[in-house]
Formats: C-alpha cells, sequence, structure tokens
C-alpha cells in the first residue's frame, strides 16, 4: 500500500496546551508522524510518496473562503504586532453573543475556532495545507485504481469544521479528500471515524447531505472532547437525514464494546453500498493513550484493519489521532497491515 507523506509537518510545532488547569506541552507534536513514517518503513508496508500540490480549489470545496484567508494570513498579522509565541484564541461567540466577525486579530481568531487547542504557529497554515495535499494525494491513488492507500497527515483534521478550527485541526483533510472522490465522479463516499473523539468537523460539513455517509466511534461526548457534538440522537438533517451515525461508547470501553460497535457501523456502511470508503484514522482508543480512556491493545488494531477489508471497497487511510507516542506507528500500521493481509 501506497504512504503519502510530507517533512512539512515539522513545521507546525505548537508549545503548549492547557489541559486540566496546567499547561502542558502539546500533545499533538512533530514526533507522533515521524514514528509513523519509521513503522511504515520498518514493516516494509509500501513505497512512501510525496504529495503532489493540488492547490487550494479542492480545500475550498469544504472550507469557507474567508476562513482560509484569515487562517492564512492570521500569523503575519501576528508577527506585524510583534509577537512570536504561539496565536491562541481566548474569547467565542458563544450563547448571548452575536455571531458577527470582528475586525481584530483575536476577534476574527474567536470568530473562526471553537476551543483554544489549535495554536497558530508560524509554519501551521503551510504545515495544515501539505496534509490536505497528503490527502489529495492518497486519494488520487485510489482514483487510479489502487485498493487502499495511506495519507500519513499531520496536523489532524476531523474537528475542523468549514468555518471552524479546533481540537490541533485546520483543514479537514479526511472531508476534502471524500469531497475530491464525489468531484472526480463518485456519488457515494463512506466515511468510518475510528479515533476515540468525535470527528465534529466532519459531521457537520457532511450533515445535510446523503452523497456522504458519516460513521463514528468515539469517548462518549457527556464526559469526552468535543462534548458539544457526537451523540446518538444525531441522525442528520434535510437530505442527509438517516446518513449520520454515531456510536458513543463509555470510559474504559476495550475491544469488546469498541468491536460490537464497529459491527453496527459496518452494517450502515454495507447498506448504504459506497463507492469508495475514507477512515478517519485515530489511534488514540490504545489502552495507554494519555489524554484517552478506551482499552485497545495493539493486536486489536489488525483485527480492526481486517474487519475494514471485509467492507470489499477502495480505502482511503486518513491518520488523526493517537498520542502514545512510542506505540502510535505500531498501531496505525497494525490497522493498515490487518487491511492489506485481509482476503
Ligand atoms: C484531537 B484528535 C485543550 C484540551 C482538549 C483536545 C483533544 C483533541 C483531540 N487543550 N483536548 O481527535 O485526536
Ligand atoms: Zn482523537
Amino acid at each position: 500500500m501506497l504512504t503519502v507523506y510530507s517533512d512539512d509537518h515539522h513545521l507546525h510545532h505548537g508549545r503548549c496546551e492547557l489541559i486540566d488547569g496546567q499547561l502542558m506541552p502539546c500533545f499533538e507534536m512533530p514526533s507522533r508522524a515521524d514514528h509513523v513514517l519509521a513503522r511504515v518503513q520498518q514493516q516494509s508496508l509500501g513505497p512512501v510518496r510525496k504529495p503532489e500540490d493540488f492547490g487550494l480549489e479542492p480545500i475550498r470545496r469544504v472550507h469557507d473562503e474567508a476562513y482560509l484567508d484569515f487562517f492564512k494570513g492570521a500569523w503575519d498579522r501576528w508577527a506585524e504586532q510583534g509577537r512570536d509565541g504561539d496565536l491562541l484564541p481566548f474569547t467565542w461567540p458563544a450563547r448571548t453573543l452575536r455571531q458577527v466577525i470582528p475586525k481584530s486579530l483575536h476577534g476574527e481568531l474567536g470568530y473562526y475556532s471553537f476551543d483554544g487547542g489549535a495554536p497558530i504557529t508560524a509554519g501551521t497554515w503551510q504545515a495544515a495545507y501539505s496534509a490536505a495535499q497528503v490527502a489529495l494525494t492518497a486519494q488520487a491513488e485510489i482514483q487510479r485504481g489502487a485498493r487502499g492507500a495511506f495519507a500519513l497527515c499531520r496536523p489532524p483534521g476531523h474537528h475542523a469544521a468549514s468555518d471552524l478550527m479546533g481540537g490541533y485541526c485546520y483543514l479537514n483533510n479526511a472531508a476534502i479528500a471524500a469531497q475530491a472522490f464525489l468531484d472526480q465522479g463518485h456519488e457515494k463516499v463512506a466515511i468510518l471515524d475510528v479515533d476515540y473523539h468525535h470527528g465534529n468537523g466532519t459531521q457537520s460539513i457532511f450533515y445535510g447531505r446523503s452523497d456522504v455517509l458519516f460513521t463514528s466511534i468515539h469517548g462518549h461526548p457527556e464526559a469526552e472532547f468535543p462534548f458539544f457534538l457526537g451523540y446518538a440522537d444525531e441522525l442528520g438533517e434535510g437530505a442527509g437525514e438517516g446518513f449520520n451515525f454515531n456510536y458513543p461508547l463509555a470510559a474504559g470501553s476495550a475491544w469488546e464494546q469498541w468491536s460490537a460497535a464497529l459491527e453496527q457501523a459496518c452494517g450502515e456502511i454495507e447498506r448504504y453500498a459506497p463507492d469508495v470508503l475514507v477512515i478517519s484514522l485515530g489511534v488514540d482508543t490504545f489502552k495507554d493513550d494519555p489524554i484517552s480512556r478506551f482499552k485497545l491493545d495493539s493486536p486489536d488494531y489488525l483485527r480492526m484493519g481486517e474487519r475494514i477489508a471485509r467492507l470489499g471497497k477502495p480505502t482511503l487511510f486518513v491518520m488523526e489521532g493517537g498520542y502514545a507516542v512510542e506505540e502510535i506507528g505500531i498501531n496505525a500500521v497494525n490497522v493498515l497491515e490487518g487491511f492489506q493481509y485481509a482476503q
């Protein structure tokens, strides 16, 4: 299986995040992708290629124009103010406030984000842009007839909505790839999001549409980030009604509970009968993940890949979360190997 990877991810390295009332070094760090790449090479998964540049157009198909302009220009405005620390939002247009776009940098940043977990640094735009190109290049490989391809994206994307960054995410790599499949002639794309956190961005982008089925297995939002989306009663709206399925699970869930939810998600995907499948591949479901509370073990990821393979669809894997840095390579590549070597 082809892996697409860009060194540009190193350009994004946030300094710290606020967690449990403390400033901590960012869990979403460059060594994550380095470990995954090393494991891909160690296991001889297949060739590794740099991304092609498809430009901004396929990104614009998913993201709001003004949001992209803001994100692209935000660091230079910050630097003009003489700042060199990470740019982080601190005020959001929550209930009782107006959805108005202010003129100041911090006002706009609050408008275009939903949490304080996505720092903008000097290289964040370039890293996120390249991650989207990584996803599009792997998508093109599937389009050319490959059975599977791996987009080793960093930063991740599934929390990013059309005009919102947050949860370590800026551009929604999986959604951009899914939209590219549709724009290149496919009629139905299914997304299966196996990251520990609900893919609120991806869900919101496709919530009113029937050409993309969104399914997600994740920590229950009553107790877990992103808290305000990802409940089981969110089934889509308008033309999208019946094309969104969430499987929130309790903290402590292990393969037994997780795989039962996977069976249900696979049932919906089979009923939908998509042309292609996009996997938002987070491995923060791992038992030793420092910010998550599921109990999957490394061999479980082989089973996960095998079950996905049995859906029998051309499958694009897009890297999302996973913060147990030492094991992230083993676990992510186990999914790919389980898929690759399944009948
Ligand atoms: C991203 B992905 C804020 C703490 C909130 C955000 C978790 C984002 C997970 N400083 N934590 O889904 O793995
Ligand atoms: Zn996650």
